[in-house]
């Protein structure tokens, strides 16, 4: 053993009281979050989230057929560490009216997408009508299809466009067609983080009192963290626990969310991208710290196809879904492919051996009538598409 690793080693057993806890189903503390983070010994790391994971969800790893529409990327926040974001005027910047929007979503139904996932910026100008159109458009539409909008910095926003309190905004949202809320948005935090990245962006209490009042009003939400870029692991760890109270109060938390930074075309850039160890571990003690969230999502888009089917060892359950057309990461850098087949999905998670369930938003499986959308379905779709190959047998 080399003298690093040697060194290492008294992290490895460090552990041991850790893993007693867990096997008891005993929450862990501030403490035992940080010592975590100070190992190096990811496989007893990912272990032990294993465990939970398994404790929770069986082999079961959860996928979504959806759709990402990124509405506008014009934003008055300017996060230091969003390359997605534009000025309004600037180049590339743009709004999407509601007819484009409702182009966006064309052909969801054909490609059987349970949930519509819609995101964009802090538009300055557009009226809280057009959200509540666009929500209202939708639906009258695709009624059968689950509109997961706006993330908590956003619905802050528009109560402030429309000089409603938070209450009202969520009713009328939901009024209108909302059915549940991203988890973007919390990035970490800290106020020295938010301070340094994003100023002028809703504070840590801010998000967590959105979250709150849609929760309280009987909407679920999922929950990020943006890690990778300069906070400290004891940040990391206080992210998770502000998580950890509000879920213990309102439990409308359906999913945490890691989200790795990418660095290009943003103020930081040339911050090397975060590496497999941290993401494992960031995953892993996310299931590990959250042990009142039921499902912990490794996004491929952010992490890697071939990180993600490895992450479901490591405390997740989910790998979100088919995506398509993805512009936050991309505009900062993501190699990854902006769609995947729900037969390359299945493909990944058997191999992992995990049995994919298709989900829906709320996690109730998504049963498809026989022959029609089943998962053979999916792969005769998929080879008349090409994204599998053909063996003559
Ligand atoms: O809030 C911005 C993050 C978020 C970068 O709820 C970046 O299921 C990495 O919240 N590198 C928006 N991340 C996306 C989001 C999301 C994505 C997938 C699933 C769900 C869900 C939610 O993206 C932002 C911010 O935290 N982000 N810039 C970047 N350069
Ligand atoms: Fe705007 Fe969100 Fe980008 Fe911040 S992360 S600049 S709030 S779009």
């Amino acid at each position: 053993m080399n003298k690093a690793r040697a060194d290492k080693s008294p992290n490895s057993s460090n552990l041991n009281n850790i893993y007693k806890k867990v096997v008891d189903g005993e929450r862990l503390s501030r403490e035992d979050g940080l010592r975590l983070y100070a190992s190096n010994d990811i496989l007893q790391i990912g272990h032990m989230a294993n465990i939970v994971r398994e404790r929770k969800n069986g082999d079961k790893a959860f996928y979504v057929v959806n759709r990402h529409i990124n509405y506008s990327n014009i934003c008055k926040n300017q996060c230091r560490f969003c390359a997605f974001s534009k000025e309004e005027g600037e180049e590339d910047a743009y709004a999407m009216g509601l007819d484009e929007v409702m182009d966006e979503a064309d052909g969801v139904v054909e490609q059987g997408a349970t949930e519509i996932h819609i995101v964009g910026g802090l538009h300055p100008k557009l009226e809280f009508g057009y959200y509540l159109d666009m929500l209202g458009r939708l639906h009258e539409r695709y009624p059968q299809v689950h509109l997961q909008a706006f993330t908590a910095v956003e619905i802050a926003h528009l109560a402030e466009r429309a000089g409603l309190s938070l209450r009202d905004t969520l009713v009328a949202l939901r009024r209108a067609g909302l059915g549940s809320i991203p988890g973007g948005g919390a990035e970490v935090f800290s106020s020295r983080v938010r301070k340094e990245l994003c100023p002028d962006k809703l504070a840590g209490e801010g998000w967590l009192g959105v979250m709150r009042e849609a929760h309280l009003l009987g909407l679920k939400s999922n929950a990020t963290m943006l890690y990778g870029h300069m906070e400290r692991d004891e940040e990391r760890v206080d992210h998770l626990l502000e998580l950890r109270r509000l879920q213990d109060e309102t439990g409308g938390f359906m999913t945490f969310i890691p989200l790795a930074f990418h660095s290009d075309n943003t103020f930081l850039q040339g911050l090397p991208r975060t590496t497999a160890a941290l993401d494992l571990k960031t995953l892993a003690i996310g299931r590990l710290m959250l042990d009142n969230f039921p499902h912990v999502k490794a996004f491929w888009i952010m992490l890697g196809i071939k990180l993600a089917q490895v992450s479901l060892s490591f405390g997740v359950d989910d790998i979100d879904g088919t995506v398509l057309v993805e512009r936050i990461t991309h505009s900062a850098g993501a190699d990854t492919p902006e769609e995947l087949s729900v037969a390359e999905i299945i493909r990944l998670i058997e191999e992992a051996g995990r049995s994919p369930v298709e989900r829906d938003t709320l996690y109730r499986e998504v049963i498809r009538p026989k022959g029609r959308f089943d998962r053979d379905w999916h792969l005769v779709k998929a080879r008349e598409e090409g994204h599998v190959k053909v063996t003559s047998s």
